[in-house]
């Protein structure tokens, strides 16, 4: 039986009872349901998926809100490298400079550079303050007349930093080039945290945002998205699409699916902002133990967490990571500083993390 090799296949991969590594989450079961009804979509035909391309608008109108714009304009993608591809292309369409270059934190994510190639732009690296958020100063001056983005983190993906956003905003003002900001991880924690930190279009600087509902959205995979201050940015992405039910495309991949759209949407809807919260809160809380518990055996956090990543000093961390994984636990480490580094996602419980400490206590 052929369902029968599919499960050994499947049974080789490891529960999330023992993962501490990853963005990413068990769906929750309202995205579940809704990813089943929604598994023939295609939303890059949405003359065919008429509804699903309205419940697609209603998300975006809905995750506007959250952000503090109503005009708010984009698409769910296949994940944060989309969502911030598409953010700098815009800008990069928008600016049209001659070598075009991008200022980005040293935190940025990977797929900056994976950008940097695709789009042919320079990535202009700046170095951190003490906390790790982008050095203010250092933006300011990496910028030139070339400059056709400044990117920002709200939820630096190794240690839930989030970068003084609405001081870069002012600097994108002032030097009239768009601000993206990334917060495919925080975009969805920030705004139902208690700590009120603005990273969103409230700030007038900012002209695009990347935020997943497959990370802390607890939507099925794929579920990115990408988000704009307002609809003219769309304008920069479109290509003709002559055969299609549509004339134009300002997505990047062709053929992609509605199941996001619907999963992501069923989990906001479903739990409303009092819900997320809920689980923010209990994510928090969960973070603040495991602190605790590390901190009676003598590990202390790189930064006191600001969201639910959090990462201990260690100059043995990839030592420790590697023991961890051969009893079949799964945590990963940074570099700058040596650490080890835990995100604390829905499907982590105080239960978790006290095996997991007696596990690390063994090493
Ligand atoms: N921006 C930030 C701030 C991110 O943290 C990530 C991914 C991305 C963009 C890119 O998002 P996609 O991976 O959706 O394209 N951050 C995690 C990371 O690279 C993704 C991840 C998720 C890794 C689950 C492992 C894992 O098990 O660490």
């Amino acid at each position: 039986m052929v369902f029968k090799e599919l499960l050994n296949f499947r049974l080789k991969d490891i529960s999330y009872k023992r993962v501490l590594s990853s963005m990413c989450t068990v769906p929750h079961p309202l995205a579940v349901k809704a990813h089943i009804m929604f598994l023939e979509t295609n939303l890059g035909d949405p003359g065919i998926f008429v509804g699903t391309w309205e419940l697609e608008r209603e998300l975006i109108k809905m995750l506007g809100k959250l952000l503090h714009n109503e005009k708010a304009a984009g698409y769910i993608c296949s994940g944060g490298t989309e969502a911030n591809i598409q953010g700098i292309r815009a800008a990069r369409n928008l600016k049209r400079a001659k070598k075009p270059n991008i200022v980005i934190p040293k935190s940025a994510h990977f797929s900056f550079e994976k950008i940097g190639d695709l789009l042919a732009v320079e990535i202009r690296r700046v170095g951190l303050d003490e906390e790790y958020r982008v050095d203010v100063g250092e933006v300011e001056k990496a910028i030139d007349e070339n400059t056709v983005a400044i990117v920002g983190i709200a939820g630096t993906t190794e240690l839930g930093q989030v970068d003084p956003i609405d001081e870069l905003s002012k600097i994108a003002i002032e030097k009239d080039v768009p601000l993206h900001v990334d917060a495919a991880f925080g975009g969805l924690v920030l705004p139902f945290l208690e700590r009120k930190i603005p990273f969103d279009f409230e700030l007038e600087g900012v002209t695009s945002i990347t935020l997943d509902p497959h990370k802390m959205g607890m939507a099925t995979i794929p579920a990115g998205g990408i988000l704009f201050r307002d609809e003219s940015f769309l304008k920069l992405l479109e290509v003709e699409t002559p055969y299609l039910t549509t004339k134009y495309q300002f997505t990047l991949t062709g053929t992609r699916p509605g199941t996001g759209v619907a999963s992501s949407y069923a989990v906001l809807k479903g739990l409303g902002f009092e819900g997320m919260k809920r689980i923010v809160k209990k994510c928090m809380e969960n973070t603040n133990y495991l602190v605790e518990k590390m901190g009676e055996i003598g590990y202390e956090p790189v930064i006191e967490p600001i969201m639910n990543v959090v990462a201990f000093k260690t100059e043995r961390a990839e030592k420790i990571k590697e023991e961890l994984y051969k009893r079949g636990w799964v945590i990963s480490t940074i570099r700058e500083p040596k650490a080890i580094r835990m995100v604390v996602m829905p499907h982590v419980t105080k239960e978790m993390i006290d095996e997991f400490v007696e596990e690390l206590k063994k090493i």
